[in-house]
């Protein structure tokens, strides 16, 4: 199979041929015979949101390994249809990331293969990625096109059953959208909009005397969550295992659940992914219900995270009921969704444009009193939520915006490097500086500029 060549220059004068080398580089560095690595020091297993923004890039250069790639995620999938948000390459070892497979110590469970993972999810971007494959399938030639059929067939079910363990057990207020069991599962690890929600949960310092934090150990505290944050993290993830990782009576049972607009939206945006792939696979009923589903999401999204006075959109905790105070990142990603009102769209473009975020956006607005340049998510630009935010200009036909972010970002990176993030500020690189991510949607920045299918025909 014949890789993508490097684009022209045409978009970002000097600098495509440059970029799209390095890019695949980095790929090649953090590819582990049958997954892809985050960071080699960082993050040395397989993570699963990172699996999905990987293979879009891997789509362009390499599409076999972007379905290995899928492929071992999806084989860690549990009987209840949860995928995990890491699984562990058995060939590192336990101290090298923490909290590491000893300590998820999760259960055996049936049909399961001997490779361990942790308990929790992550956003459920896998469908979306699969179709990205899937459509660049016939530019790499016919065996392409067939290897892409037969994944795309094994895959589809295990999608679906993802999908419905995130919307039938962890509807935990039944109001129609996902709540979360741990920041960790947002993606978006610290970021302010769990300040509130994670306040009620309890800080056991004495954890992290019992428990080393390995992430201190290859990066900077200061751009890394506070050891207050990471007891709390680690109490969480100790109430979730001791509770067997059930999901029943979660609000009643566990200290954090709360609905996020940015894991919400991915919800939606992959039943029209699955939709897409169902109709490829001729399962055209499967594909209307798809559909709905994805119209049911967004509106319950529209209706339950939009916060009218501000006109943001904000996560909210279902057990309290609250909305988070703070305006992030994640209050943009509605925008993905195609049938999302167009008072909201607007007030989305509204905000994206103001001096609260700017292109590329912030994690965190500017304004806001826990805006931090360094620490990880509470202010930093990331490349990956920064390319769902275009795809959300692209759905709603904001051309002009969405190649201004596709060229910020772009040139981020080339004048700094594949980091994991960037100084809001001065664009400086920070944490990881060959990241997975990073470089796989760069090489999707450079070579795509057209809108997703399911984008709005106006
Ligand atoms: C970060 O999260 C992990 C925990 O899952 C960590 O901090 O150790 C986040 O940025 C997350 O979104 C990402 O998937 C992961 C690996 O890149 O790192």
């Amino acid at each position: 199979m014949r890789p993508y060549p490097p684009p022209s220059p045409v978009a970002v004068p000097d600098l495509s041929a440059e970029l799209w080398k390095s890019a695949v580089r980095v790929l090649d560095t953090n590819w582990s015979g049958d997954h892809t690595v985050p960071s080699r020091r960082l993050y040395p297993h397989q993570w699963s949101w990172d699996a999905a923004f990987i293979a879009v890039g891997l789509a362009y250069v390499n599409p076999t390994r972007a379905w290995r790639d899928l492929h071992n995620l999806f084989e860690a999938q549990w009987p209840d249809g949860r995928v995990p948000h890491i699984v562990f390459d058995p060939a590192t070892a336990e101290d090298d990331y923490f909290p590491g497979p000893g300590f998820w110590n999760v259960p055996v469970l049936a049909g399961r293969p001997a490779r361990r993972s942790t308990g929790i999810v992550q956003p459920p971007l896998h469908a979306l990625a699969a179709w990205e494959v899937y459509r660049h399938a016939s530019a790499h030639g016919a065996a392409c096109v067939s290897e892409a059929r037969t994944e795309l067939a094994w895959l589809y079910p295990r999608l679906v059953r993802q999908q419905e363990y995130l919307t039938e057990r962890r509807d935990a207020a039944g109001a129609g959208l996902a709540s979360i069991v741990h920041p960790w599962e947002s993606g978006l690890d610290n970021s302010p909009a769990w300040d509130q929600a994670l306040s009620e949960v309890p800080a056991d310092m004495s954890l992290l005397d019992r428990y080393q934090r390995r992430d201190l150990a290859v990066s900077e505290a200061a751009h890394r969550p506070t050891d207050q944050d990471y007891a709390r993290y680690v109490g969480l993830i100790l109430n979730y295992r001791d509770g067997g990782y059930s999901d029943t009576e979660l609000v009643q049972r566990h200290p954090f659940a709360v609905e996020c607009p940015s894991f919400n939206s991915i919800l939606g945006v992959a039943e029209l992914a699955l939709a897409q792939i169902a109709g490829v696979l001729g399962r055209t009923s499967d594909a209307r219900r798809h559909r709905d589903r994805a119209r049911e999401i967004t509106a319950a999204i529209s209706r339950r995270l939009w916060e009218p006075e501000t006109r943001t959109f904000r996560a909210r905790d279902a057990r309290t009921g609250r909305l988070s105070p703070v305006r992030c990142v994640s209050g943009l990603m509605p925008l993905m969704l195609p049938d999302l009102p167009a008072d909201q769209v607007q007030a989305i473009m509204a905000e994206a444009r103001s001096e609260r975020f700017g292109l590329p956006a912030p994690s965190v607005d500017r304004t806001d009193e826990s805006f931090d340049t360094h620490r990880y998510w509470r202010g930093p630009v990331w490349v990956n939520v920064n390319w769902l935010l275009r795809r959300g200009m692209q759905v709603h036909g904001f051309r002009g915006e969405a190649e201004q972010l596709r060229r910020a970002m772009l040139r981020l990176v080339h004048e700094h490097g594949h980091y994991e993030y960037f100084h809001p500020e001065s664009g400086a690189g920070l944490g990881a500086p060959t990241f997975g991510w990073t470089a796989a949607l760069c090489l999707d920045l450079l070579a795509d500029r057209s809108a997703p299918a399911y984008a709005r025909a106006d």
